[in-house]
């Protein structure tokens, strides 16, 4: 085994995208179809809380019936063999909680949790399908509540939103897996790995703004390409 042990990964829509979950951007992505403006800002939800819940309710029915694919139990099996592994998602689909990962830093929160608007309680999970009401109701006092994800122009949860960029501060190599790096502050995370001297090897079929900063692009399906390296890394006892 190598001598690398502390290995930071970042996720993306792209790396659940052949477990049949849509990704936002380029072919066949929400934004194609959808605007973000009218779905995924707080402002949106609270012209039309009903309409963003009848949205958010058939991506959970689509999710819900998703499993993880190869990529996620490939970085479920990398944890088990390093020291130091911290897999840091923008995803809110819970897919590498699925395939065993344990160390999870989710940035955009989760699909599957609900909080008050009025913050009166902790979230909670909820994994109804279909929602028994739309818009849902806070159970402890009421009020409206919403996904538990961040939309554009919100904060990200400041403790995770920390815990990531310290780690790639620290991290040896970074995984960047299907993500089209345009997002901030998410978007900032591999170029923090590499000015702290990290190895940044970049997973995705199409190229992305940091494709000519990184160490390594490997190209094609995460589901493929990233078993394949993992495995690859193991025999050798470095990185590829
Ligand atoms: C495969 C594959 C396969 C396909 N294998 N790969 C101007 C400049 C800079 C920043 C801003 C700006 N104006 C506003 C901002 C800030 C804004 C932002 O970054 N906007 C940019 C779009 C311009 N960011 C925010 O608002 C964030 N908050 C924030 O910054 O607070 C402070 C602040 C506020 C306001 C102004 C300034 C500062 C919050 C961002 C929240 C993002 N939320 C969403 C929705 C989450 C909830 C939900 O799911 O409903 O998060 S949007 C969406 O994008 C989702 C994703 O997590 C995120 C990133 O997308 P991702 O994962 O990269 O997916 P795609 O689809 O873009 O890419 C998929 C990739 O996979 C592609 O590259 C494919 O090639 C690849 N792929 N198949 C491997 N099989």
């Amino acid at each position: 085994m190598s001598k690398i042990q502390s290995v930071a990964v970042l996720t993306g829509a792209g790396i659940s995208a052949e477990s049949g979950v849509p990704t936002f951007r380029g072919e066949g992505g929400l934004w194609r179809s959808y605007r973000a403006e009218d779905l995924a800002t707080p402002y949106a939800f609270r012209r039309d809380p009903k309409l963003v819940w009848e949205w958010y309710a058939w991506r959970r029915s689509l999710i819900g019936a998703c499993q993880p694919n190869a990529a996620h139990l490939a970085l479920a099996e990398m944890e088990a063999h390093l020291d130091e592994f911290v897999l840091i998602t923008q995803n809110v689909d819970g897919l590498h909680q699925l395939a065993g990962s344990q160390n999870i830093v989710e940035l955009h929160g989760n699909i599957w949790r609900m909080r008050c608007t009025r913050d009166c309680c902790p979230s909670w999970e909820d994994r109804c399908d279909p929602l028994p009401e739309i818009p849902p109701l806070c159970p402890s006092c009421g009020a409206l509540a919403r996904p538990d994800v961040v939309w554009f122009g919100e904060s990200l949860p400041g403790e995770a939103l920390d815990t990531a960029f310290e780690v790639c501060r620290r991290c040896q190599v970074m995984l960047v897996i299907g993500t089209s790096a345009v997002v901030q502050p998410a978007a900032s995370l591999p170029l923090v790995a590499l000015q702290n001297d990290a190895y940044v090897v970049e997973f995705n079929p199409e190229a992305t703004p940091i494709s000519e900063a990184v160490s390594q692009v490997v190209g094609g399906s995460a589901a493929e390409a990233l078993p394949r390296w993992w495995r690859r890394w193991l025999a050798g006892g470095r990185h590829p």
